[in-house]
């Protein structure tokens, strides 16, 4: 019997600053009532789906910023969408900015910021919750840039790692789910942490101005679609898994984000790509046995990974300078010396 579950890339259109939740959940609720006209049944939504994209906006104290997140999950404005789901018996992904109130590693009770995603099955259920590693831009306030991007300011680093589950999705028994958020899925570690335990299907939520914003020099528009897609498909290949990425797309607050949400097989090929910069929904039919061949032959993790040569990946944060060649440099360094 092959495994097949029907998914969906729910892309949103902008969401302006003075857009409420209900405008958001309203919109995510029409395309899963389009979604389950064509079968889907697991409909991914992307990062911070509940509001605009508000780290590119400056609050001095930070309690300022709280309006911007959600206090519990479910929550009053998004209760019709678990209900949604639950009545259409439709699994959903969902992205958004969570205040918390729980302990840090001092033993200490406060309240706690995470760029948030959460899993959550036909029944209403969260299965599965990961909280952003990957936080790009910065924490103060910077003069130089034409727009900011404060995630470091308003979200901690997520605690709780690249967890997988194994969990009934639609007519399936079990999927080995994993997910990510934006930023993470340009990092090979990410991946790689998921594939470690047999992902199946990764579901990730971004947000991507079509500009670089860091005055550090010129990058070529297309070139940013390029990087996105690229980063997908060959975490994706390597890890022979399925990915669904969602994006926030269009003008949003003045600022363009470029859309191009795509669902990508385990050969790393795209299967479906957003093509507007609005509200749009495209799916897939993904045959999970298709993640069998590059888990069983190139990507054989257990008979071909080599861990002892990759110490650095997890000793060392930043590039260091190898050293400089000479006649007496030792040809034979071990590869393990990380001095
Ligand atoms: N949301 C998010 O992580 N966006 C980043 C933009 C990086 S520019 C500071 C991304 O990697 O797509």
């Amino acid at each position: 019997m092959p495994r097949i579950i029907t998914v969906a890339a729910a892309q949103l259109g902008p969401l302006q600053k003075a857009d409420t939740r209900q405008v958001a959940v309203e919109r995510m609720m029409r395309l899963m009532e389009r979604a389950q006209t064509r079968g889907v049944e697991l409909v991914v939504f992307p990062e911070l789906a509940l509001t605009t994209f508000f780290p590119r906006h400056y609050h001095e104290d930070i309690g300022e910023a709280d309006g911007w997140f959600e206090h519990a999950m479910p929550s009053n404005e998004t209760a019709p969408l678990f209900a949604l789901a639950r009545k259409l018996g439709i699994a959903f992904h969902l992205g958004y900015a969570e205040l918390a109130e729980e302990t840090d590693e001092t033993g200490s009770l406060r309240k706690r910021r995470f760029n948030t995603s959460i899993l959550v099955n036909g029944r209403g259920e969260i299965v599965l919750k990961y909280r952003k590693v990957h936080l790009p831009g910065h924490a103060e306030f910077d003069p130089k840039r034409k727009v900011q991007h404060l995630e470091k300011r308003y979200f901690e680093v997520g605690n709780l790692g690249f967890p997988v589950i194994r969990a009934p999705i639609g007519g399936l028994s079990g999927i080995n789910m994993g997910m990510m958020i934006c930023n993470d899925r340009r990092w090979p570690e990410a991946w790689r942490v998921l594939g470690l335990q047999g992902v199946e299907l990764v579901t990730l939520g971004y947000n991507t101005p079509s500009l670089n914003m860091d005055a550090a020099g010129f990058e070529a528009h297309h070139l940013r679609v390029f990087h996105s897609h690229l980063s997908i498909q060959a975490g994706a290949y390597q890890n022979a898994t399925f990915a669904v990425a969602t994006a926030k797309a269009g003008t949003e607050d003045g600022c363009e984000l470029f859309g191009h949400s795509i669902i990508v097989n385990p050969q790393g090929e795209i299967m479906a790509q957003a093509t507007s910069w609005d509200d749009e929904l495209i799916t897939a039919d993904c045959d999970l046995d298709m993640c069998t061949l590059g888990r069983t032959t190139i990507f054989a993790f257990d008979k071909h990974r080599r861990p002892e040569t990759y110490t650095r990946i997890t000793e060392q944060i930043g590039a260091v300078e190898p050293p400089v060649w000479s006649r007496d440099t030792p040809t034979h360094r071990r590869s393990t010396d990380l001095a």
